[in-house]
Order: structure tokens, then C-alpha cells, then sequence
């Protein structure tokens, strides 16, 4: 009898000694426990054992907005096709040290786990530069359409082109789940997104370099610049601090 007994005492100790490894969720984690350097990280959005490769954008020295983000999606070079399937949106695609798109499904599970704010940073051709930020940011289930919920617009000089599109459900050239009977926004825009009738923003759109008059397929922020193609943008998301959760 004995020893069931002492190993029924000894389990807890047992496993209160297990080494315990450092499954960060996002950036913010990586920020706070591991590393205040912008770079290529791992985290575990759906919790062990799948982890999801992506960059953190830690901010630097003359960005005084504190860094701590987790970088959503990402164009700079029109290095990767963005014209994909529903699956590939789904899941992700794209590489993380350049252009990618981290996955309905992670950002899903980040934005149901915590609460958070986005950022857009925006650069065109001339070398101006702007942002757009939102108070909050999350997305709905699969089941849900993936449909975009976001607070207001704070500030950055890019203006207010995403509520447009806010409460409306991803759509991918082979899902419209978009609200124009007569089109399929993600074949007219030539990329994935929450697209109403069709839209104001297209981050995900064809890279084209700069002016086109073909604008509605280019990587626009319309509220920016019209009739363009941005030469890059990037979407970022950042946990609220309980100051901003309680305001
Ligand atoms: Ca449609």
C-alpha cells in the first residue's frame, strides 16, 4: 500500500519541478519576457504545440510609440502574390521576414484571447510617410465570416478609410462574402479582404508601383492617396493597456 500512497504525495512535486517553457502568444509577451528587438519570433496563438512564425515590430529609439506589436500583414516589395484561395487566407501565407499575411484563424485567436488596438503604416513612392490607428481591433469565428470589428479612428494622417468597411465578412476571389450582388470584390480587387461594395482600402490588393489608373486592383488607402498603389503597408496589432480597456 505504500507505495501507490508515496506516489500519489510525490505527482505534484513531480510535476511543479517540470522545467517550464516559454510559450509566448504575441509580441507583447516576446516584449515583456524575452526581447525588446524588431525580428522574426515565435508564438502560439492556439497555445502549444503550433507555434506561427512572425515579426514583431519592437519600435525603436525615434518611434515613440513603444514598439510591443504583432505585425498582421505585411507588403514592401511586391514579393509575394497576394491573389489566393479562402484556405490560404485562412491559414497564412507569405514570409514573415517580408511580405505575409499571418492568418484569419491566428488573428481570430489573438483577438479573442485579449483585447487589442490596431496600427496601418503606410509609405508611398515620394517618401511620405502615414498611419492610421483604430482604439480597438478584432475579428469574429470562421463560422462568422471572419467579420471585422473595429473601434474609431484615433489619429495618423492617412485618414479614416477603414470603417468603411467595418461588420463586414472576408471575402476571397473563391468566397464572396461581400455585399456587392453584381461583383465578386476579391477578383475585381485582386486580393483578400473585408470587402463591402467593394472598398476603400485594399492592403491586400495588386502591387503596381505607384500610379494606375487601374487603381481599384493597386494597394490603396483611398482617404491617402487615390488612383495609387502604395509602395508599402503593414498592419499591426498591440494588447490595450488596462487604462485603455477602462476608458
Ligand atoms: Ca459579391
Amino acid at each position: 500500500m505504500m507505495v501507490p500512497v508515496l506516489l500519489f504525495l510525490l505527482l505534484p512535486v513531480a510535476i511543479l519541478s517540470l522545467p517550464v517553457r516559454f510559450e509566448p502568444m504575441d509580441c507583447e509577451d516576446i516584449y515583456i519576457n524575452d526581447s525588446t528587438h524588431s525580428g522574426v519570433y515565435t508564438i502560439f496563438p492556439a497555445g502549444q504545440p503550433t507555434p506561427v512564425k512572425v515579426f514583431c515590430d519592437m519600435g525603436c529609439e525615434e518611434d515613440s510609440d513603444g514598439g510591443r506589436w504583432t505585425v498582421i500583414q505585411r507588403r514592401m516589395d511586391g514579393s509575394v502574390n497576394f491573389y489566393r484561395p479562402w484556405e490560404q487566407y485562412k491559414n497564412g501565407f507569405g514570409n514573415v521576414s517580408g511580405e505575409y499575411w499571418l492568418g484569419l484563424e491566428n488573428i481570430f485567436l489573438l483577438t479573442w484571447a485579449k483585447k487589442y488596438e490596431l496600427k496601418v503604416d503606410m509609405e508611398d513612392f515620394e517618401g511620405g510617410k502615414v498611419h492610421a490607428r483604430y482604439s480597438t481591433f478584432s475579428i469574429d469565428s470562421e463560422e462568422k465570416g471572419y467579420k471585422l470589428n473595429i473601434g474609431s479612428y484615433v489619429d495618423g494622417g492617412a485618414g479614416d478609410a477603414l470603417s468603411y468597411h467595418n461588420g463586414r465578412m472576408f471575402s476571397t476571389f473563391d468566397k464572396d462574402q461581400d455585399s456587392y450582388y453584381y461583383y465578386n470584390c476579391a477578383e475585381r480587387q485582386q486580393g483578400g479582404f473585408w470587402f463591402r461594395s467593394c472598398g476603400n482600402v485594399n492592403p491586400n490588393g495588386l502591387y503596381m508601383w505607384g500610379h494606375t489608373n487601374s487603381y481599384e486592383a493597386g494597394v490603396r488607402w483611398q482617404t491617402w492617396r487615390s488612383s495609387y498603389s502604395l509602395k508599402a503597408i503593414t498592419m499591426k496589432i498591440r494588447p490595450l493597456s488596462l487604462d485603455d480597456v477602462e476608458e
